[in-house]
């Protein structure tokens, strides 16, 4: 049975040479899990000069002598790279027909329908789409577009907030594939559609920016169970944001610990932000703060309140909060909350 490996948005530029790496890594699992075709759903390149730039080392090197099949369409980034003749090596098709092509697996049990990049879907394509040619097996259709679903809009890497290709799951149903793999978001998602088809973006292969944290992946299709995300070792950020509170400082350390131990991975780009109260050294802290999270990088905005646990004032405050009889977690929050007020009014003089 055929087994698909889908990706997209991996933005491929000079400048950013981890993200040619995480190609390099995905094509050569899907070497690795017997994959028969390796799906690309739109903006291989982040800009069409990049492909010029990088054509050659895929023609020669990516997208040659692969035993699997290569297809790919143009995204909103790239889609002028394409115009012309353009060839990226044998293993590769690109779909670059007006207004779709298809390509059939050779067991004939799929065939995925590919839909260059444009700008909105017409009446005219989707009547095109609907009236294509029968095919008897399961079909995919590959897309770059905009689902209309709760995903947040930073997601597709583009700055303004036009919708590149607007779709809905309505009017996708209508169109009758039992899966669609997109492009343009730069997270994963999987939506099962009401008609049980389903729909997935893989994510990018590699964090292009800051705001794209977690192992990046990509989505398996395999024909018994349909799409699956697997995780890849591939570059990308992780951040975590940790809050302390006064004598819990040993147990917030162990936390960053632990986690740096987890995500800060050779691959991740990690990052932890602190902040809080602490009734210990702050120097002291900062160095144990600095060697639990390491190798991720830390921004320590706790502060002392040493001077203000001893404050009469405070400590008043602290008798008549334990008379109240409420429960731990509001008598926290309360006492962090005060601290927070008590702090500020030290800082400026006040207390
Ligand atoms: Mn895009």
């Amino acid at each position: 049975m055929t087994r698909v490996l889908h990706t997209a948005d991996v933005h491929l530029t000079p400048d950013d040479p981890e993200r040619e790496v995480a190609l390099r890594t995905l094509l050569r699992r899907a070497e690795e899990a017997d994959i028969d075709v390796v799906t690309i759903g739109g903006d291989l390149f982040d800009q069409p000069e990049s492909m010029e730039q990088l054509r050659t080392d895929l023609r020669n090197d990516l997208f040659s002598d692969r035993p699997f099949d290569i297809v790919l369409i143009p995204g909103n980034h790239d889609i002028d790279a394409y115009r012309g003749d353009v060839f990226f090596g044998d293993a590769c098709t690109v779909i670059t027909e007006d207004p779709f092509s298809h390509w059939t697996a050779a067991d004939e049990d799929l065939r995925i329908t590919g839909l260059p990049y444009r700008e909105r879907p017409n009446d005219e394509l989707l009547l095109s789409l609907q009236d294509r040619e029968p095919f008897d097996g399961t079909e995919v259709l590959l897309l770059h577009c905009s689902l209309d679903a709760p995903f947040d809009d930073y997601e597709t890497g583009d700055e303004d907030t036009r919708r590149y290709f607007p779709v809905t799951e309505d009017l996708l149903s209508e169109l009758g594939f039992d899966y669609y793999l997109a492009g343009h978001y730069h997270s994963p998602h999987k939506v099962s559609f009401s008609t049980g088809a389903e729909f997935t973006y893989p994510g990018t292969p590699a964090s292009t920016s800051t705001s794209e944290t977690g192992q990046r992946r990509v989505s398996i299709l395999d024909l018994a169970h349909g799409i699956d995300f697997e995780t890849l070792e591939t570059h990308h950020y992780a951040a975590r944001e940790f809050t302390v509170t006064p004598g819990n400082e040993e147990r917030l350390l162990g936390d960053v610990a632990g986690w740096a131990d987890q995500h800060a991975s050779d691959s991740a780009e990690a990052s932890i932000h602190v902040d809080g109260f602490i009734e210990v050294d702050e120097d002291e802290f900062h160095e144990e703060l600095t060697a639990a999270a390491a190798p991720a990088a830390v921004t320590n905005e706790t502060r002392s309140v040493e001077h203000v646990l001893s404050h009469p004032l405070f400590r008043s405050f602290q008798e008549e909060l334990q008379e109240m009889d409420w429960e731990e977690k509001t008598n926290e929050k309360v006492t962090d909350r005060t601290l927070e007020v008590f702090s500020q009014l030290s800082a400026r003089g006040k207390i």
